[in-house]
């Protein structure tokens, strides 16, 4: 039963990747536990790069608007997928979830979209929806143990983004153990320091952003 579910999330996280590609877009999966800062990033990153990328957001949540209209007039392109309206009331997006946010992107307009995911450490890690590229916002007051209990999302991350380092003076948290946590998960990802409050390491991920989505331009996606 649940390989028939993943089996069928598949074949249309395919056929989304298909068009990402045929419209050359950049997929960015966005995920991270309820509150972690991934709507204010985003804000910070289409204040930084409206003037130099198209960017389409698809903005997951379970019931509300609340965080699609915090990215309102931002320059975006915003579809709201809603999981309680006709989905269950799901704690992450799927592929068809996202299929049908994508209807309402003009998708050859764009160069980037990013999918700001349900707020869970959990489930939207299992889901492929197509993208390119997972990436990961974690705040250091989640504790440095998180990669270790919850290793699903973070062994998937090609990026890791530790928000919230503003904070890190006022909190009981050793930044080197969150790291040697991480790398027991996933060696491989990219990690940067940010603050989606004061804005420091957002040029960064800016930067990130626009390389990925320069290498996903020239790699024939056949490779
Ligand atoms: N101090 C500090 N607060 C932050 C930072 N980033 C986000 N916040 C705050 O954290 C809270 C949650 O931020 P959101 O951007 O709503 O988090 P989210 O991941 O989008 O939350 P959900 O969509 O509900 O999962 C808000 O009160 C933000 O102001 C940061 O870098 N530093
Ligand atoms: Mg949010």
């Amino acid at each position: 039963m649940l390989e028939r579910i993943f089996a069928e999330n598949d074949q249309t996280a395919a056929a989304n990747r298909a068009d990402f590609d045929h419209a050359a877009v950049t997929a960015i999966n966005l995920m991270s536990s309820p509150g972690a800062g991934k709507t204010m990033l985003l804000r910070e990153t289409l204040q930084r790069l409206r003037s130099q990328l198209r960017i389409g957001i698809v903005e997951g949540d379970i019931e509300t608007s609340i965080d699609a209209d915090r990215l309102d007039g931002l320059g975006a392109a915003v579809s709201l997928i809603n999981t309680s309206n006709g989905f269950g009331g799901e704690c992450h997006l799927d592929a068809p979830m996202v299929r049908k946010a994508l209807g309402r992107l003009p998708l050859s307009e764009l160069d980037i979209v990013i999918v700001e995911n349900v707020g869970n450490l959990v489930c939207p890690a299992e889901f492929e929806i197509g993208e390119h590229a997972r990436a990961m916002v974690y705040s250091v007051t989640e504790g440095e143990e998180k990669p270790l209990k919850y290793p699903v999302m973070f062994r998937s991350a090609d990026l890791v983004l530790v928000n919230k380092v503003d904070l890190i003076p006022h909190l009981d948290f050793d930044l080197q153990t969150f790291y040697t946590n991480l790398r027991a998960v996933n060696p491989q990802a990219v990690t940067i320091e940010i603050s989606a409050r004061t804005g420091l390491g957002i040029a960064q991920w800016c930067q990130w952003l626009c390389d990925r989505h320069r290498q996903n331009r020239t790699v024939p996606a056949t490779l």
